[in-house]
């Protein structure tokens, strides 16, 4: 099929959806997409090269999400070159992340997840450098990342709650909170003490949960009648924000698409922390949990915003929300200056809207250029727009006239298929650069190789340095990356070591030894290419083994591997680090323990042997 019928196709069968539920909200200020295109037409254009020749490094450090392959992966921007990927939730064989005592430790046996949104720890609005934070909608967690080593170093279950989805870090004056949404609404608790609720969809609820950066605890949770969808913080240290698709307590899809309007919910973090010290919350799960819903609580406010809002995104000058419409064609400004005087019942929520500009059919997430600009990824259309927040606000004031012509309109640029999370570099911060855009796209359809049933994402890196979008690159991507962020190199590189500190393992290993408590056997081991530190362990049929290794090297890059023949245990260890497995040796025999990771000259003979006796 062609890309152009394919597109109508999708087109139809939305409007054909939506339809079928009742809807189509916006339909009278609906332009054809071609009205649009007519605008691109104008204006410079950028100059900037994807081509990054041999021996030089990327200008940005991109962090992606991974989606329901669990992980997150860094990619080097502009090249788009796959740089390392970060097991987070899932299990890696490559690594052994999910394999060690130490991953496992962290993972409590679930080696599964769904990454969607990968943020970076702030200070004073901009990265740190410190830490990366990501979700996991599948299993409701929360990772953090250490920059200095790439490696998970912590993950919080967050119970009470199911698809743990939008996530954002406070941004000022530095990152002591995370938010994290629930997009999908339960009952609360949610086990056989509530067994009552389990078939009274009006008692399942949604919940803003607060997570403490540094400790990685649950600070509380705030409870709402409606889901939480996307998040985002504002760059004030006062507000945090969700969209919600579902304020009707809806189980099914038209149940959801009911009402006409929706919510963008504010949380008034001054009046949270004020409830929290005077005790004022009930303890669900050991978490404390906050009154948030609708008349009966003053810590929220509720903007109400075009039916099934997704994302919310703070533009760089700390002045506007803009929230994505989904099932509307446009987005809906909100200017955060207003929202003190609306929690203080001075103003209503809806007067904090200064806008609400066309952008095209099913827009998802927006980003910035950092020059008054923000661009908007278009679902159903297929396309970024590009579109002026001050003109977009002038025209409103204007009136319906002046709205119509679609004066905000900058530029619309066709992708390669059906993008979801659009991210333009350092746009999460104050330093917006307005350099690249990366849509993420869902679908790629044929621009690549055939590779069967299940093909790649194409991730479209645009060149926005000029007034028109410029597509320069198409970069497959495998399952499936949701958000993305751009860092630039100078923030993040000056803090990333070649090798850990050995002695931050407690068990680091510089004396090799076989030590044996009754059915117990601890192995400690060096390794140091090539060559391990033992040449043989033995040892007898079920006893439970825990091998502990330290790679010894301090060599920039030199990793040892150790793979248990049979024994289904595989793991990497880079310089000066330690991880140990623990495992039954239930096959008795002569099995080889050799090294997996290219480290020598004599590499292959890098290895001992694990006799397993009778
Ligand atoms: Cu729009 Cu999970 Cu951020 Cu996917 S979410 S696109
Ligand atoms: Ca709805």
């Amino acid at each position: 099929m062609s890309e152009k019928k394919s597109n109508k196709l999708n087109r139809r069968n939305f409007l054909k959806a939506a339809g079928a539920a009742g809807i189509v909200a916006g339909a009278g200020v609906m332009l054809p997409k071609d009205a649009l295109m007519a605008r691109s037409e104008k204006g410079g254009k950028g100059k900037m090269s994807f081509h990054v020749p041999p021996g030089k490094l990327d200008d940005y450090y991109g962090f992606w999400s991974g989606g329901h392959s669990g992980e997150v992966r860094i990619i080097g921007v502009p090249s788009m070159r796959e740089i390392h990927r970060i097991p987070v939730f899932n299990m890696d064989v490559g690594s052994g992340w999910g394999v060690t005592n130490e991953s496992k430790k962290l993972l409590r046996g679930r080696a599964a997840g769904d990454t969607h949104h990968v943020h970076g720890s702030y200070k004073d609005g901009t990265y740190d450098a410190k830490y990366l934070f990501v979700n996991d909608k599948l299993n409701n967690r929360v990772a953090r990342i250490r920059i200095d080593y790439m490696e998970v170093d912590a993950i919080v279950e967050i119970p009470n709650i199911q698809g743990a989805h939008g996530l954002f870090p406070q941004r000022y004056p530095k990152t002591e909170w995370l938010v994290v949404n629930s997009e999908f609404q339960t009952p609360v608790p949610n086990d056989a003490t509530n067994r009552k609720a389990f078939n009274n969809p009006q008692e399942y609820y949604g919940m803003h949960t607060i997570i403490d950066a540094e400790r990685m605890a649950i600070v509380c949770q705030i409870k709402l009648d409606e889901n939480c969808d996307l998040a985002a913080t504002d760059y004030k240290g006062k507000y945090s924000m969700c969209t919600s698709y579902n304020i009707e307590k809806g189980v099914t899809i038209s149940e959801m698409l009911a009402s006409d309007f929706d919510y963008l919910i504010v949380f008034n973090w001054k009046r949270i922390k004020k409830a929290l010290a005077a005790g004022k919350y009930d303890r669900v799960n050991g978490v404390k949990i906050l009154e948030g819903r609708k008349g009966k609580s003053d810590l929220t406010l509720r903007i109400p915003v075009p039916k099934n809002p997704h994302g919310v995104n703070i533009s760089p000058d700390g002045k506007y929300a803009v929230c994505c419409g989904k099932v509307s064609p446009t987005t809906t400004v909100v200017e955060l200056d207003r929202l003190d005087d609306a929690f203080a019942g001075k103003i209503k929520p809806e007067e904090c809207i200064v806008a609400q500009p066309y952008v095209g059919l099913g827009p998802l997430h927006t980003t910035f250029d950092g020059r008054g600009n923000a661009i908007t990824s278009i679902f159903i259309d297929s396309t970024n727009v590009k579109w002026n927040i001050a003109k977009a606000i002038e025209a409103e004031k204007m009136g319906e006239e002046a709205k119509k012509k679609n004066p905000h309109i900058v530029d619309v640029l066709d992708i390669h298929y059906q993008v979801g999370h659009i991210m333009a570099s350092m746009a999460e911060t104050k330093e917006a650069d307005g350099k690249w855009l990366v849509s993420l796209n869902k679908i790629s359809k044929d621009r690549f190789l055939n590779v069967g049933p299940l093909k790649p994402e194409n991730d479209q890196l645009i060149d926005i340095t000029g007034e028109k979008l410029r597509l320069v690159h198409d970069s497959p991507t495998y399952i499936e990356p949701h958000d993305c962020l751009m860092i630039r190199r100078d923030i993040i590189e000056p803090h990333v070591k070649h090798r850990v500190e050995m002695f931050e393992h407690p068990l680091a290993v510089t004396k090799n030894s076989i030590e044996r408590k009754g059915n117990k056997v601890i192995v400690r081991m060096t390794a140091n290419a090539p060559i391990f530190g033992l040449q043989e362990v033995k040892l007898k049929q079920g006893n439970v083994v825990t091998f502990i290794v330290t790679n010894h090297d301090e060599i920039v890059d030199l990793s040892n591997g150790v793979a248990i023949s049979n024994y289904n245990i595989n793991f990497v260890i880079g310089p000066q680090q330690t991880k140990s497995v623990t495992f039954t040796a239930d096959k008795p025999g002569v099995f080889w323990v050799y090294c997996t990771n290219f480290c020598h000259a004599l590499h292959l003979e890098m290895r001992m042997r694990f006799i397993v006796e009778v």
